[in-house]
């Protein structure tokens, strides 16, 4: 049988190819039928191009409903699908481009004036263009293909995508998915969750990542159901869309903004049946919050790009508030000390998993992925916890340097790298402090060179966004003489968290 994840999904799609996948906020519905055509589509027009199994394509659009099509064509096409923020750079993309040699690239229309000349530098021979409304060049080249096209066979360890997580280094690592990494996940979810014929789903996650591209389409998809498909996160169409929805996935930031809204109310969820959250911590008062105002418990669970989903709190019995639940069905999760031992319940340690959903390793660094891996092959996945005596495992906090932005990861290193090159700049440290919004705020803290041009706020700030995607650009810069280092010279973040915190007193 053919592993290839689109056949999975198209197994499941409803007999009657008239129903909806997606329905628009212009209130247009995208077929399972169109889907299926325009999937069809995409995979003739890149296999006509002499994209051939196992290429790389890159894709950096903004969120539409192609854009969602093109990853399945892609699938279709066995080719291993590239999602890029769009946020980044142009310095940003340059890395991705040339880590990861796609035969082709996607792009925002606007972007083309650099995307070009950078695809062409690189020898990249097949550049599209894509907006929001299914403008650019990548429709029309698309429309002129059959509508039908034989989906290629893909073994289940073949590359399905690469998703790229930055590193300590500051270097970004392509995650390698296989098509049985992303098929295991999606079905223990959708069985997990409890998805049955009727549920809609509200999606307005970005499609770039693993939560709205994977988690979310990923289980409409195998429940051949709908989802209610918007341009992008907005409280008050979310709350109006609950009315006619039973679904709704999002990191913890649009649980806040959520709850800022008086229309929030349990009348306007009684449709509701399930809320999760994901992708950084939720705190316990949004928890509850969001209990007393709607009388919904989020379930909570925890994943990563590397691995998928790997806990969830239960559809039925307790979901606790603070914890992200016990291990997925076939997911194995442990606690363990810096020797490897299983920790005492109760007791924090380092976070190591292993199931068919782990990936296979980063792409092109077969020595960083096995320094990755322990002995009987479980990942580190440098989160801290413990597991209850009933397997529920509590995320404390993370051994790797890594800030957590409204969803968004933030690798300090290489924030660190951009600043520390700015005149003015002797060195820097990087950390997240509070936000009542994005959870963790990107903060900078700079030793200013001597005898230089001082650098301020406004300037860095200014220089960083020129390179940096927006999320990672420090919401504050803060000025020291000295950095507070450890007898070992490690630059003590901790000290700067709590310095720089700005729910204390002001620094
Ligand atoms: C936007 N800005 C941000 C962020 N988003 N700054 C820091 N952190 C962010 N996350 C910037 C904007 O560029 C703008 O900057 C300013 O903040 C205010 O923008 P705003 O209009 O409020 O932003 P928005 O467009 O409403 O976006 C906020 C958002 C978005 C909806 C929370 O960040 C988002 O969709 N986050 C979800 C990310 C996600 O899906 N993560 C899943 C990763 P300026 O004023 O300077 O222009 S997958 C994952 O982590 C694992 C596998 C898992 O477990 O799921
Ligand atoms: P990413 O590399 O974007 O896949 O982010 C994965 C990281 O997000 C994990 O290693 C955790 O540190 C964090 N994360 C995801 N979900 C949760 C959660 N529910 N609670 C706490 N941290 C989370």
């Amino acid at each position: 049988m053919n592993q290839n994840l689109y056949a999975l999904f198209e197994s499941r799609f409803p007999a009657d190819r008239t129903q909806p996948l997606l329905i628009l906020e212009s209130g247009k519905i995208v077929s399972y039928g169109e889907a299926e055509a325009w999937a069809a589509r995409y995979a003739a027009l890149f296999a006509s191009r002499g994209l051939v199994p196992g290429d790389r394509i890159a894709v950096q659009v903004d969120r539409s409903p192609e854009a969602l099509l093109l990853y399945l064509g892609c699938l279709r096409a066995g080719l291993a699908y590239l999602p890029l923020n769009n946020a980044y750079r142009e310095a940003e993309v340059r890395y991705f481009l040339e880590n990861a040699e796609p035969r082709a690239v996607v792009g925002q229309p606007s972007a083309m004036a650099w995307l070009e000349p950078l695809a062409a530098s690189l020898g990249i021979a097949n550049v599209f263009s894509l907006d929001t409304q299914g403008g650019g060049t990548l429709q029309p080249a698309a429309a002129a293909m059959p509508d039908r096209f034989e989906t290629i066979e893909r073994a289940p360890d073949d590359l399905a995508a690469i998703l790229y997580t930055s590193g300590t280094t500051g270097r970004s690592k392509g995650a390698m998915l296989s098509h049985r990494n992303l098929g295991s996940n999606a079905l223990v979810l959708h069985r997990a969750w409890g998805f049955r014929p009727g549920d809609v789903l509200v999606h307005m996650l970005p499609l770039f990542h693993v939560h709205g591209l994977f988690v979310a389409s990923h289980c409409v998809l195998l429940n051949g159901g709908a989802m209610r498909f918007h341009a992008k996160f907005d409280a008050g169409r979310a709350i109006a869309d609950f009315a006619q929805s039973t679904v709704f996935m999002g990191v913890p930031t649009l649980y806040t903004r959520l709850l800022a809204e008086p229309a929030l109310t349990p009348e306007a969820c009684a449709k509701m049946r399930l809320f999760t959250s994901g992708s950084a911590p939720l705190l316990a008062e949004t928890h509850q919050e969001f209990q007393r105002r709607t009388g919904q418990r989020i379930l909570e669970r925890y994943g990563m790009t590397e691995t998928g989903m790997l806990t969830s709190n239960p559809l039925e019995g307790e979901r606790r508030a603070g914890s992200v639940g016990p291990a997925l069905p076939g997911v194995e999760v442990r606690v363990v000390d810096d020797a490897g031992r299983d920790c005492a319940t109760g007791a924090i340690g380092n976070v190591i998993v292993r199931g068919p959903n782990v990936f296979a390793g980063y792409w092109r660094m077969p020595e960083k992925s096995a320094e990755e891996f322990t002995a009987e092959g479980f990942f580190r996945t440098g989160d801290l916890g413990s597991l209850s005596a009933d397997r529920y495992l509590t995320i404390v906090g993370r051994s790797k340097d890594l800030i957590i932005s409204g969803g968004y990861n933030v690798y300090p290193k290489e924030v660190e790298l951009a600043i520390d090159e700015l005149p003015g700049v002797q060195e820097s440290a990087v950390v997240g402090v509070p936000h009542p919004d994005f959870g963790e705020a990107v903060t900078a803290v700079v030793v200013p060179r001597q005898g230089t041009e001082p650098a301020n706020e406004g300037s860095i700030i200014a220089a960083l966004k020129q390179r940096l995607a927006n999320f990672k650009v420090p919401k504050r810069v803060y000025f020291v003489d000295e950095l507070p280092r450890n007898t070992m010279g490690k630059v003590q973040k901790n000290v700067l968290r709590e310095r720089f915190d700005p729910r204390k007193a002001a620094p």
